[in-house]
């Protein structure tokens, strides 16, 4: 089924969920440094996996161990549950790899 756009009120409670997570108009983002290159590989691997499963993408960019992480749902040009939920997946795998926030945007 076509995922809805998440009304303003969905969107702030879901937010709150997910503080890491920064939004800027339609998309959230998160950068976080990981403790090596190839634990932010891991990492990037374990988060592809579940975005497959999910059948919903982020956006990935790897910087030696910074790994910025970008999430919308282009099929209704905004933010949807789908979002919500790969992030909380995403912040789930981080935990479990040491993954800290950066101050980088
Ligand atoms: N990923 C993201 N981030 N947004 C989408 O709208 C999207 C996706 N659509 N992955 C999916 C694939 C869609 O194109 C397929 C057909 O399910």
């Amino acid at each position: 089924m076509r995922p809805q756009r998440l009304g303003a009120d969905e969107l702030t409670s879901g937010l709150l969920q997910i503080p890491s997570w920064s939004r800027s108009r339609d998309i959230i983002s998160r950068a976080i440094v990981y403790p090596s290159f190839l634990t932010a590989i891991e990492a990037v691997n374990r988060i592809a996996t579940v975005a497959e499963e999910a059948d919903h993408h982020p956006d990935i960019d790897i910087r030696w161990r910074t790994v910025h992480l970008s999430l919308t749902t282009h099929d209704v040009g905004g933010l949807t549950e789908l979002d919500l939920d790969l992030a909380g997946q995403i912040d789930a795998i981080t935990d479990e790899l040491g993954g800290s926030p950066t101050s980088e945007a």
